[in-house]
């Protein structure tokens, strides 16, 4: 995954890594360096060794799970899960011996080492070897069986089994409420099995997490954040209570578009809820597929990129089939479509490095294009969740993903970039410091590009017609915006408050589900449109909760993307609105962004935050600024209705 904190790793993704993280055969406590340490080892020569092993055994590591990710089997399970209790167990013995240095003079360099070592993983792991592999174990598998999920349905001939992108394609594309309904539903089912593991997975990164003097994993994760923890969650409360308002309107606005295309019965739920299976995405976190019933002015500036996309995949395939040798048949036309879809994902990845190259940044190396998976592969699974690799953090850069020709999956290439740049320009750094500023950062990279994706700069790359001007035109540009961002706010922020009383232990399993869905309608105000009782495990069905990657990172990221996106802007010398703004193309808002990459973590990120934008808070404020004419537009296209909704109250027992 992805990445961030070093030893996770990955970049990508992120969570992966984390999973993961280092280790050896036995502790390394017990080996050679613990012999050193006796011997007098200064703290700045301790962090040395550190990463000098960490980076030696960190291509073993994310080797073992991108061959788990890409081939989910039970013997890469095994490896993977194995590399990760080596590091693990070599994390823990350096955590162990860096307790040592407390108090001791060091440099500020060290002391921040120090620190960061304790956070490198967001799987702390007991020190007992049975607990811990035990730990290794469930993590991979749930991963695993995430990946692998399908729900099958129908009885003999009709019989068919679909996994996530098919199921997430009937939400995008059906309007029909009850092939949505089973589409969610199904998903959903490959979740039950996880809840078991899930529980015991809490209690064993717990352990880890107290042994390493935190309170619970919950408070660990709160940790990286240059602050202390306690207050992360006033922070995200203050930032939520900036943008709740606009996101408040937008409900009501899709609220009502709901009710019209489906009736009142079924377009919304008591309270004013939107029922979770009709806003065309698997969680609620981005409601660009409903474009089709929320567009406000049809005809005023198609940006309809999906289509583009897959004209652009036709074209493909049809100059594959046109290729001299190729006869008529099933067989030819299923190879002419594969070729065709990878071509496409490569056309559409290399659209997005050229953005990255306009700035002044390096293009990606050959063996990006060589060792990637850009396409679901055949006959075999694989977690198919978008994520960023660091392989050995000297260029062995790659991402994993089953794309598809949408506008979706075209943004989320943008995603993956970011991190293979921030990647590659804080690799010269020591490991400890290779990492996001804070994980917030590493996410909002490649989305501050998606951000200067105007329709002027998409009408630029031939996937829109000529922008039309005008407010209209406007309007619909900023509701194509409002719908991935704003949309996705309130889920930025409630999976992690579940996880957070999840591993304090205020949401104890027999309450998973419940509580999982009081925090839906709190938050987002979405609702089941069937019960859903303890049997089910819904937080399962959604890809950070199995594989385990912290969910705060892209709330910030959020807030995050628009506060470096103007600061580039202001780089670019662009005077205008805000959302009007594309630096593409311009080598000081380039120069500007990789200087801040290069940063990764090597200081706190309020300093790196106040050399890009100026200030060192965050802040909603250039989010705000930048949706301005859509919340006026929005308050008058609600006028008259009641906004806001209720959420159903808390069972009595319920905290
Ligand atoms: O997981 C991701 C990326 C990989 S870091 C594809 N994202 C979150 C999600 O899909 O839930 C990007 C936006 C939010
Ligand atoms: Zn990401």
């Amino acid at each position: 995954m992805n990445h961030r904190t070093p030893l996770l790793v990955l970049a990508l993704a992120a969570a992966a890594l984390s999973l993961s993280a280092c280790r050896k055969q036995s502790s390394p406590a017990e080996q050679a360096p613990a012999a050193q340490a006796a011997g007098g080892e200064s703290a700045d020569q301790f962090i040395a060794r550190v990463n000098a092993e960490y980076k030696a055994m960190y291509p073993e590591m994310t080797s073992s799970q991108w061959l788990s990710a890409t081939y989910i089997n039970g013997d890469s399970q095994r490896i993977a899960s194995k590399a990760n209790e080596r590091s693990l167990s070599a994390l823990n013995a350096w955590i162990e011996q860096a307790g040592r240095y407390e108090g001791q003079p060091m440099s500020a360099d060290t002391a921040r080492a120090l620190r960061l070592l304790k956070l490198m993983t967001s799987m702390p792991a007991p020190r007992d070897p049975a607990r811990l592999a035990e730990l290794t174990r469930i993590a991979a598998k749930m991963e695993g069986d995430y990946g692998a999920g399908t729900y099958c349905s129908g009885e003999g001939d009709a019989r068919r089994c679909r996994q996530l992108g098919e199921l997430e394609q009937v939400l995008a594309r059906s309007r029909d409420y009850g092939e949505q309904l089973d589409a969610w539903q199904g998903w959903h089912s490959i979740a039950q099995p996880m809840r078991k593991d899930y529980a015991r997975f809490v209690e064993l990164a717990n352990e880890g997490a107290r042994e390493m003097g935190f309170a619970d994993v919950g408070q660990m994760w709160r940790s990286g954040y240059d602050m202390p923890p306690e207050q992360v969650a006033t922070v995200t409360d203050q930032l939520w209570g900036q943008v709740k308002p606009l996101y408040e309107q937008l409900q009501c606005y899709a609220r009502g578009k709901l009710d019209a295309q489906y009736g009142k019965d079924q377009g919304e739920l008591a309270g004013g809820l939107l029922p979770a299976h009709l806003t065309g995405n698997m969680w609620q976190q981005d409601w660009s597929n409903l474009w089709d019933l929320l567009q406000p002015y049809p005809g005023a500036g198609s940006l309809d990129i999906t289509d583009t996309l897959e004209k652009q995949y036709q074209g493909n395939l049809s100059a594959a089939l046109a290729r001299p040798g190729s006869q008529a048949g099933v067989e030819t036309r299923f190879r002419a479509q594969r070729d065709a879809q990878l071509l496409t994902a490569r056309q559409m990845t290399e659209r997005a490095q050229d953005f990255y190259t306009s700035l002044g940044m390096p293009k990606l190396p050959d063996s990006y294009w060589q060792r990637s998976q850009f396409i679901k592969p055949l006959e075999r699974d694989v977690v198919c969740h978008a994520s960023a690799w660091d392989m050995d953090m000297e260029g062995d850069v790659r991402t994993k993903m089953c794309i598809r020709p949408t506008e979706e999956d075209f943004t989320t290439i943008y995603h993956e970039l970011g991190h293979l740049y921030y990647d590659l320009a804080y690799n010269p750094l020591p490991p400890l410091f290779q990492g996001g500023a804070n994980d917030g950062f590493h996410e909002a990279i490649g989305d501050t590009i998606v951000l200067a994706m105007t329709p002027q700069y998409l009408h630029s790359i031939g996937l829109v017609g000529e922008p039309q001007q005008g407010r209209e035109a406007l309007i619909n540009a900023q509701m194509r915006m409002a719908l991935a961002k704003v949309a996705f706010l309130p889920f930025g922020l409630m999976i992690d408050r579940w996880r957070w009383g999840v591993f304090d232990g205020s949401i104890a399993p027999d309450r998973y589900n419940q509580a999982w869905w009081e925090l839906k309608a709190k938050y987002q105000g979405v609702a089941p449109a069937t019960p859903r009782g303890e049997e089910f495990f819904d937080a399962g069905a959604k890809y950070h909760v199995p594989g385990n990657t912290p969910y705060t990172r892209y709330f910030l990221a959020h807030i995050l993307q628009f506060q470096f996106y103007k600061g580039l802007c202001d780089a670019a010398g662009y005077q205008g609105p805000l959302y009007a703004c594309s630096f593409y193309g311009n080598r000081e808002a380039g120069q500007k962004f990789w200087s801040m990459l290069q940063k990764g973590a090597s200081q706190p990120w309020q300093a790196t935050l106040k050399e890009v934008t100026g200030s060192d808070r965050l802040d909603a404020g250039p989010m705000l600024e930048y949706f301005a004419p859509m919340a006026e537009w929005l308050q008058q296209q609600n006028q008259g209705r009641m906004c806001g909704w209720e959420a159903p109250r808390p069972a009595p027992d319920a905290p």
